[in-house]
C-alpha cells in the first residue's frame, strides 16, 4: 500500500514536473518581457530631459526633493528648514537665508505637503509651498530659482500639518493645526483645547485669520469655486490618548465657508489671539460644518471637477464621497484596508492608497455613487505600506492621467541593506491604461509624505539660467576692503579661477562682512568659498551675490578656497585671510591688479619655475 502510493506520487511527480517547468519558463519569460518594456518606459537616455518634475517632501530632512519622472532620477534637494553648506544655504550667520530661518524657529524641520500654485485650474509654475509640522512654519519656494523666498511661523497652532492653496484664486494657503492646544498658549487644561485652521496670505505668508473649533484638523483640500475648504478630523473626541481618539465610530470632515469667515472678519466677529484674528466657530453659525464620516479619517481630496470631496476612512475600509456643494454624504464605497489618500486621473477614476493592504486601488467614482457592483477597476501591490499617492496634476482641474507615484513608508528588502535604518521607497505607476502597471521603484531619505508632479513645459520658461545682477553685486574691478573700526567689509568677486582679492588682512577679533559676487555669465559655473576653520562655506551661482558675517577670532593664516570644481585651476582658486594681532600694521588691499601682487608672484631668480 505504502509502496503503491509512493509509486503513484513518483509517477505524478514525473508527470507533473515537466509541466511545472514549462509553466515556470513561460512565467519567467513573461516577467522578463514585462521588465524590459517597463525599463523602456522609464529609460530617459543621458542628456535627454524627463517629462515631469516631481517634488517630494523631504520629511525630517526639512527639505523638498526634486526628481525627474519617468526616469526617477534625483535632481536636486531644495533645502528649506535646514542649512546645507554645499548649497550655501542658511549656514552662514549674516546671510539673508540664515536670518530668515532662525527668525522663525530652529534650523531643522519636518516637511509634509508640497503645494504648487495654480491659475485657472492649472499649475502656473510660480510657487511651491511647504509646511514644517514640527515647528509650525510654512515656506514659499520661488520656482524661478528653486530657492526659499519666504518662511513664516504660524501663531496659535501646533502640528502645522495639512496644507493646501485656496482655489481658484490661490490668494491664501491654509494650514491645519493638527495637535490641539489652548490657542492662547498657556493652559494645560485639556478642556480648553481647540484646533485652528490658519489662512495665510499666499505671498507674504502672514496669518490673516484663523478659525478655531473643538476637535482636530488633519489633512487639507480646497473646493474649486472659492466657497469651502475641507479638512479631515480624526480626533473629534478631543481626546489626549490614542485609545480616546478612536472611541467614536464616526469622526468628521470639516468644511469651512471662506467667504463667511471673511465676512465675520469684516464684521469684527473675532477675538485677537497673539495679534491674529481668531473666529470661534461656535460664534459664527455656518462658518464650520461638520460632516460625520467613519472612523479616524485621514486624507481628503476634492475631485478635479470640484464636485466631490473624498475622505479616506483609515480605520474604516471605506472612502466617503461628499458633495462638495451641498456637503451631503452621497456614498461610502469599500475599497480595502487602511485607506489613506486618494488621487485622480481626470477620467473619473480615483486611486486610493491602502496602507494595511499595501496596495493602490483604482475605482470608478460614478459607478460607486450609483452603487454599481463593479466600481473597483484594478488593484496593484506596492512595496510596502503606502501613505500618500499622487497622480500628475491630480489637484488641478486637469490631471494628465499618465503617471502616479506611490509613496511607501517601508522599503524592507527593496534596496541594498544599509544597516537597521532603511530608505523610504517610492514606486512609479503607469496609469494610462485600464490596468495599472508598476514600472519603477526608487529610494529617498525619510520621509516623503507627499508629492506633486508638474510637466516640464510649465517650468520651461520659468526657471532662470543665471541670476539677474542685484544692486548689491560687486562688480569686476571694483573689489575693495572697507574698514570701520573692527568691522571689515570685504567686497569680493570670483570668476574662473580666481578670488579677487586673493589676500586680505584683519585684526584678531575683527568682524568680517563678506560680499561675494560670482561674476560669471556662463550657466552652471558655480563657485563656492570655504574659509578653513572659520565655519564658513557659501556657494555662489553665476550672477549671484552671497553674504555672510563671521569673526576672525584666531591669529594666523586662513586659506579660503573654491569648493565647486570649476576649472583646471580649481585647486589654485584660493586666497589667504591673514589675521594679525590687534594693533599690528595691516597692508591695505591695493586693487585686483596691484603691482605689488605681480611683483610678489613673479618667479624668483634661479627658482625651478623661472
Ligand atoms: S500625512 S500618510 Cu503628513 Cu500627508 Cu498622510
Ligand atoms: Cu571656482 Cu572651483
Ligand atoms: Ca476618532
Amino acid at each position: 500500500m505504502k509502496n503503491k502510493n509512493l509509486l503513484l506520487l513518483a509517477a505524478l511527480g514525473l508527470f507533473l514536473l515537466p509541466g511545472c517547468d514549462s509553466d515556470t519558463t513561460a512565467r519567467k519569460q513573461k516577467a522578463a518581457e514585462q521588465s524590459t518594456s517597463a525599463a523602456q518606459q522609464i529609460y530617459v537616455p543621458p542628456g535627454k530631459l524627463d517629462e515631469y518634475y516631481a517634488f517630494l517632501s523631504g520629511g525630517q530632512s526639512g527639505s523638498v526633493f526634486v526628481y525627474g519622472i519617468p526616469s526617477c532620477r534625483f535632481i536636486k534637494e531644495i533645502a528649506i528648514f535646514e542649512p546645507r553648506a554645499g548649497l550655501g544655504y542658511a549656514n552662514n550667520p549674516g546671510s539673508e537665508s540664515y536670518k530668515r530661518l532662525v527668525a522663525t524657529g530652529p534650523m531643522w524641520g519636518d516637511t509634509h505637503h508640497p503645494v504648487l500654485s495654480q491659475t485657472d485650474g492649472r499649475y502656473d509654475g510660480h510657487w511651491l509651498w511647504i509646511n514644517d509640522k514640527a515647528n509650525d512654519r510654512v515656506a514659499k519656494v520661488d520656482l524661478r530659482t528653486f530657492e526659499v523666498a519666504e518662511i513664516k511661523l504660524v501663531p496659535n497652532i501646533q502640528g502645522a500639518h495639512g496644507l493646501a492653496a485656496y482655489l481658484p484664486s490661490c490668494k491664501y494657503v491654509f494650514i491645519n493645526g493638527e495637535l490641539e492646544t489652548d490657542p492662547a498658549g498657556n493652559s494645560t487644561d485639556a478642556a480648553k483645547y481647540r484646533s485652528l485652521v490658519a489662512f495665510l496670505d499666499a505671498q507674504t505668508l502672514e496669518t490673516k485669520f484663523q478659525v478655531s473649533f473643538v476637535g482636530n484638523a488633519d489633512i487639507a483640500s480646497s473646493g474649486k469655486d472659492g466657497r469651502y475648504v475641507f479638512m479631515t478630523m480624526y480626533n473629534t473626541e478631543n481626546a489626549t490618548t490614542s485609545e480616546g481618539m478612536i472611541e467614536r465610530d464616526r469622526d468628521a470632515v470639516g468644511a469651512i465657508d471662506v467667504p463667511l469667515a471673511e465676512k465675520a472678519l469684516a464684521d469684527g466677529k473675532f477675538t485677537k489671539v497673539n495679534g491674529v484674528p481668531v473666529i470661534e466657530s461656535e460664534k459664527v453659525p455656518g462658518v464650520l460644518t461638520l460632516i460625520p464620516i467613519p472612523k479616524n479619517p485621514h486624507g481628503c481630496n476634492v475631485t478635479p471637477d470640484g464636485k466631490y470631496i473624498l475622505a479616506s476612512g483609515k480605520l474604516s475600509p471605506t472612502v466617503t464621497i461628499i458633495d462638495a456643494h451641498t456637503l451631503k454624504v452621497i456614498a461610502e464605497p469599500e475599497v480595502g484596508l487602511g485607506p489613506l489618500h486618494t488621487t485622480y486621473d481626470g477620467r473619473g477614476n480615483a486611486y486610493t492608497s491602502l496602507f494595511v493592504d499595501s496596495q493602490i486601488v483604482k475605482w470608478n467614482i460614478e459607478k460607486a455613487i450609483k452603487g454599481e457592483r463593479d466600481y473597483i477597476v484594478d488593484r496593484v501591490d506596492v512595496h510596502y505600506n503606502v501613505g500618500h499617492t499622487k497622480a500628475a496634476g491630480s489637484d488641478t482641474s486637469h490631471p494628465s492621467g499618465d503617471w502616479l507615484i506611490s509613496l511607501n513608508k517601508l522599503s524592507k528588502g527593496m534596496f541594498l541593506p544599509v544597516g537597521p535604518g532603511m530608505p523610504e521607497s517610492q514606486e512609479l505607476i503607469d496609469i494610462s491604461g485600464e490596468k495599472m502597471r508598476v514600472v519603477a521603484a526608487f529610494p529617498s531619505l525619510p520621509e516623503p509624505h507627499d508629492a506633486v508632479m508638474v510637466h516640464r513645459k510649465v517650468l520651461e520658461n520659468v526657471v532662470v539660467q543665471t541670476y539677474e545682477i542685484q544692486p548689491t553685486a560687486v562688480k569686476l574691478g571694483e573689489e575693495k576692503i572697507v574698514r570701520n573700526g573692527n568691522k571689515v567689509d570685504v567686497y569680493m568677486t570670483c570668476i574662473r579661477s580666481k578670488f579677487v582679492p586673493e589676500q586680505f588682512e584683519v585684526h584678531e577679533g575683527d568682524e568680517i562682512h563678506l560680499h561675494l559676487t560670482n561674476v560669471e555669465t556662463v550657466r552652471d559655473m558655480t563657485h563656492g568659498v570655504a574659509f578653513s576653520r572659520m565655519g564658513i562655506n557659501l556657494a555662489v551661482d553665476p550672477g549671484q551675490t552671497a553674504e555672510t558675517t563671521f569673526v576672525a577670532d584666531k591669529l594666523g593664516t586662513y586659506w579660503y578656497y573654491c569648493t565647486w570644481f570649476c576649472s583646471a585651476l580649481h585647486l589654485e582658486m584660493r586666497g589667504r585671510l591673514l589675521v594679525k594681532p590687534p594693533g599690528a600694521e595691516l597692508n591695505e588691499y591695493l586693487g585686483p591688479l596691484a603691482k605689488a601682487d605681480k611683483a610678489r608672484n613673479a618667479p624668483k631668480k634661479g627658482s625651478a619655475f623661472e
